[in-house]
């Protein structure tokens, strides 16, 4: 058999070994091309750390690969033959290295990957063939055969299925402690003294090697202008490295992962999160695997049921639907604008430079670490986006770029779907619209603010106070009627008519000075 039987494209996301585009060929029948590509660093204003980290993994990533057997093609970003596209590069692999029999690509997470690398495929350019991504588990196909003839997708029902198809905390057909969701244990804010506070552990850290080191003088050198801070870089780019992170989550963070998961606390963007998202994304961790260790951690009593439910539930639910409902959608769903919000994105989302403290703290980690937890992401930037009516698409490309996990499959739903409702409720059932009062409950940020969470009309006013307020004056059509918000309406309804004007005055004027706030 032809040593180059088999081109495979593998991309800066699939870095794992059982890659489907992978299987049922030997490692010396298959070529391998991986590429470093301008066009795939210009397709959202990415944080430098991002950068990093996916080039810095795909390079480990292909030595794995060599030591596996396969010829590996590396085409670095500053090749001088670089095309610096993906088609690009692998049309001229394919004229390069071969002859070869077949192009084999698993599907991409993103459309417009997909679409860039069909037309090769439908323009007989090359004899592509595609695979399915199996590092799901749930296919595509399978989320389409739920999704078939329901009215409504929700999450939960697509969790539960999931959850009888593994077999993940189940007794028989039934759910271990006898509830699918332990969700009401696990919203407690972040203690306002301090000796209150359980001792957070610091997070995993990996020192980088000599392939890491000459990544990050790449980025300094070729990406001057990518967001954020570079250095210092202590996520892992390997397996065996994401591995530790996770172990380390399970062995020290675990346990108070659901008291904890909706809390935030100035300084510490971490608390009791698992930190492994970005290896998920890529390839480097299986989520099932991830899944099952804190399950092994709850029945060898390491950890609380509402801790190990709410950490599969995000992975085997929230990770796996958004993946659905994303595909579900494309195209179409990263144009959508149910509530037609127009406004362009301040500038402080980008420096951080705003008096409102939770925003700042958020930005602040985002700037630092490319990251923020979900709660900071969901109900300080988010919830400000959606109050404000910022525009949904200059919010989504924000996020893509600016988080070390961002994927568009992932990010998006998360962002026009649960942050935004810019998709009218085919992912959430309502907003997740909040004033002030939550994020005060949450966390310990408005001690240090400007504003005070207790105030809505004034100058010292927590802003969240009367966007909150004027967010829902301005959507009655779409939002009155959901009986989800029906108590906050009739709260609306009641509300003095000169407070109640006096309150959309107030938005008018934070809304007309956003960027002073
Ligand atoms: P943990 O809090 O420890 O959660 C464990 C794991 O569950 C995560 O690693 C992740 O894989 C999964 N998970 C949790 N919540 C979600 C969710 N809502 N959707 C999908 N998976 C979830 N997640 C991304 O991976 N990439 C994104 O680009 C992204 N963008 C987001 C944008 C917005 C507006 C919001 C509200 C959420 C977004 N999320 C995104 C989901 C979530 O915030 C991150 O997965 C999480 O903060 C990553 O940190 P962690 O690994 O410490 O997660
Ligand atoms: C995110 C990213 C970046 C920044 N660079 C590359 C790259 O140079 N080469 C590559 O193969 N993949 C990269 N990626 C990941 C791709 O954008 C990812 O494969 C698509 O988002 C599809 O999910
Ligand atoms: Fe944020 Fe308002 Fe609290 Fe300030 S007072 S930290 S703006 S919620």
């Amino acid at each position: 058999m032809n040593h180059q039987r088999r081109l495979v494209l593998v991309l800066g996301d699939q870095l794992s070994l059982n890659l489907s585009s992978l299987a049922g060929v030997a490692p010396k029948d298959c070529t391998v091309l991986m590429a470093e590509v301008r066009a795939e660093v210009a397709y959202a204003p990415h944080h430098a750390k991002k950068l990093a980290l996916i080039f810095s993994a795909m390079r480990h990533h292909a030595e794995r690969l060599r030591t596996a057997g396969y010829r590996v093609d590396y085409v670095a970003l500053d090749d001088a033959a670089n095309t610096q596209s993906l088609p690009g590069e692998l049309e001229r692999a394919f004229g390069r290295l071969g002859p070869f029999e077949e192009v084999v690509v698993t599907h991409p997470g993103e459309w417009r990957v997909q679409e860039a690398l069909d037309a090769l495929r439908t323009s007989g350019t090359l004899p592509l063939r595609w695979e399915e991504d199996d590092c799901f588990l749930a296919s595509r196909e399978d989320f389409a055969r739920w999704a078939k003839g329901r009215k409504q997708l929700r999450m939960e029902y697509f969790y539960r299925e999931l959850r009888r198809k593994t077999g993940l905390l189940m007794e028989g057909d039934q759910p271990v402690g006898g509830q699918w969701n332990f969700d009401a244990d696990n919203r407690q804010g972040w203690p306002k003294k301090a000796a209150d506070r359980p001792t957070v552990p610091a997070p995993y850290a990996v020192t980088p090697d000599a392939t890491t080191e000459a990544v990050l003088t790449l980025i300094e050198r070729a990406c001057p202008d990518a967001f954020g801070v570079l250095r210092p870089f202590s996520y892992a780019v390997t397996a065996e490295d994401a591995e530790r992170v996770l172990t380390h989550f399970i062995e020290t963070r675990l346990a108070n992962f659901g008291t904890y998961q909706d809390a935030m606390a100035e300084g510490d963007p971490w608390l009791f999160h698992s930190h492994i998202a970005l290896y998920l994304n890529i390839g480097l961790l299986d989520p099932l695997a991830c899944c099952k260790a804190a399950e092994t951690a709850y029945h060898a009593g390491q950890a609380p049921l509402n801790a190990v439910e709410g950490f599969i539930r995000q992975i085997l639910g929230w990770r796996e639907f958004v993946r659905g409902i994303y595909w579900h959608f494309m195209p179409g769903y990263e144009a959508v604008n149910a509530l037609e919000a127009t406004r362009p994105l301040p500038a402080f989302y980008w420096s951080g430079e705003t008096k409102m403290a939770c925003l700042a703290e958020a930005v602040h980690s985002t700037r630092t670490h490319g990251y923020a937890h979900h709660i900071q992401r969901l109900m300080v930037t988010g919830n400000f986006a959606l109050l404000a009516g910022l525009n949904p698409q200059e919010v989504a490309d924000w996020y893509l770029g600016v988080y070390v996990d961002a994927f568009e499959w992932v990010e998006l739903p998360n962002v026009v779907g649960m942050a935004l409702f810019a998709d009218g409720g085919q992912l959430a059932s309502k907003p997740y619209a909040a004033s002030g009062k939550y994020i005060d409950r949450m966390s310990n940020y408005c001690k240090g603010c400007t504003y005070t969470p207790k105030e809505t009309l004034g100058p010292a006013a927590c802003p969240f106070n009367a966007l909150y307020w004027d967010f829902l004056e301005r959507h009655p059509e779409r939002l009155g009627k959901n009986p989800r918000l029906g108590m906050i309406y009739r709260s609306l309804e009641k509300m003095a008519p000169e407070k109640r004007a006096a309150t959309r005055a107030k938005a008018a004027e934070l809304l007309d000075t956003l960027e002073l706030l």
